[in-house]
């Protein structure tokens, strides 16, 4: 399975074309419409969230609410496009040339991309750089999510800190199915709704000072087999899929497995995982999971547990300095509509991402032509894990 995705962020829309979903696959927009809701929310987003209310359309590969196993095509229309009638034209007669864009935003992919593809129109970057992109991608990580429910997998996200503020309840606490519907309360996507006051004033103070925040969330993964992912080449270890494709979000600046760097500072026994067997079940279960559900690159039968460290978002309102591109002299960099933190979004975008990755993992090892043979192929692989 692969995907593509194209759009900017005011042109007409998000596509994703996907390749290499099995044909029997039960689809309905309403389950990818929910994620795409839930990708909006979140204290301290900006006006462009009141013009959006993100829907997908199927453009193909789907009829009769089953997938035909030939490529899927995605659609999340932009709104805000209809403000943006010539900005965002393709025709040469429509072009604003005094409107162009050429203060860099420290922090931002302009600067780099107008010296990579020598051009001199800032839009021409930031257009495609947004994190409006990943509306598409939370579309086809619903997809996956899809899939990944005929294998019992479940994804659950929920932001462990915004800035200087954390969550003050621990995870430990909580149900890890449940996660989500904790989480989903909170205007922050914290695990209760008892810091909200908090985190709202902290937000507005921002807000105030035309400054941003970043922060830390958590994706935990119930329901893998052991054994996804690979140990055998780099390409196929599962933690490194999930880095890759988590460092591939807009703003992600690191990202960690179970203890993740913590596993550095402490000796090996508080570090590894002891085995056990339960004959009953047949399974190795472990009494810690330091690990996060991940060992030698493929998965062990424990909940998968990543973070990811998000940066605060580079448009500021009282700007940081920067150059002007053209005359090179010294100007505040521009300013565009932007949001203060969207920590709570990246946490559910996360969980689009990391369903596609285990999509792309699943469908490796058990087929892609048609749900009947990619289920069989999927009993096959518990009863031998069950006879092992
Ligand atoms: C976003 C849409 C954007 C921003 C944000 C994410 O809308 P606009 O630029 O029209 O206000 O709210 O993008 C960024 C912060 C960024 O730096 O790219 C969205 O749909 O998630």
């Amino acid at each position: 399975m692969r995907y593509l995705t194209a759009g900017e962020s005011h042109g007409k829309g998000l596509f994703a074309i996907v390749e290499g979903f099995p044909a029997g696959l039960e689809v309905r927009a309403e389950d990818i419409d929910v994620h795409l809701k839930r990708r909006q929310m979140g204290y301290g987003r900006g006006g462009r969230m009141k013009i959006e209310s993100d829907a997908v359309e199927f453009l193909s590969g789907i009829r009769w609410g089953k997938t035909m196993g030939s490529p899927i095509t995605l659609a999340v229309w932009n709104r805000d496009n209809k403000n943006w009638p010539k900005m965002m034209s393709p025709h040469a007669e429509e072009a604003c040339p005094d409107e162009i864009f050429t203060r860099p935003r420290p922090g931002h992919a302009d600067l780099g991309g107008c010296l990579k593809r020598n051009m001199q129109d800032v839009r021409n970057v930031l257009e495609r750089s947004s994190a409006r992109e990943t509306a598409v991608r939370v579309a086809v990580g619903s997809l996956s999510r899809c899939l990944l429910r005929h294998f019992g997998v479940d994804i659950q996200s929920y932001v462990r800190s915004i800035g200087t503020l954390n969550c003050a309840l621990s995870v430990e606490s909580v149900d890890l199915k449940a996660i989500n519907k904790c989480a989903d309360k909170s205007i922050v996507r914290f695990l209760h709704t008892v810091q909200d006051d908090d985190a709202r004033t902290y937000i507005d103070q921002m807000r105030n000072e035309g400054n941003t925040l970043g922060g830390v969330f958590e994706v935990v993964i119930t329901g893998v087999v052991p054994g996804i992912g690979d140990y055998a080449s780099y390409g196929g270890k599962l933690d490194g899929r999930f880095g890759q494709a988590l460092m591939g979000m807009q703003a992600v600046k690191g990202v960690e497995v179970g203890l993740g760097f913590g596993a550095a500072h402490a000796p090996g026994s508080q570090v590894h995982d002891e085995i056990g067997y339960d004959s009953q079940n047949h399974t190795f279960p472990r009494q810690s999971n330091r690990a996060g559900g991940i060992e030698g690159g493929m998965s062990n039968g424990m909940p998968i547990v990543i973070r990811a460290a998000k940066k605060p978002i580079p448009t500021l309102y009282t700007p940081l300095q920067s150059v002007d591109i053209r005359s090179k002299e010294p100007f505040a960099a521009t300013v565009e509509r932007s949001d203060v933190t969207a920590v709570p979004a990246a946490s559910t975008i996360a969980e689009a991402i990391c369903a596609t990755v285990l999509a792309e993992a699943y469908l490796e090892k058990f087929g892609s032509d048609s749900m009947d043979e990619t289920l069989r192929n999927f009993q096959g692989y518990i009863e031998q894990l069950q006879r092992f």
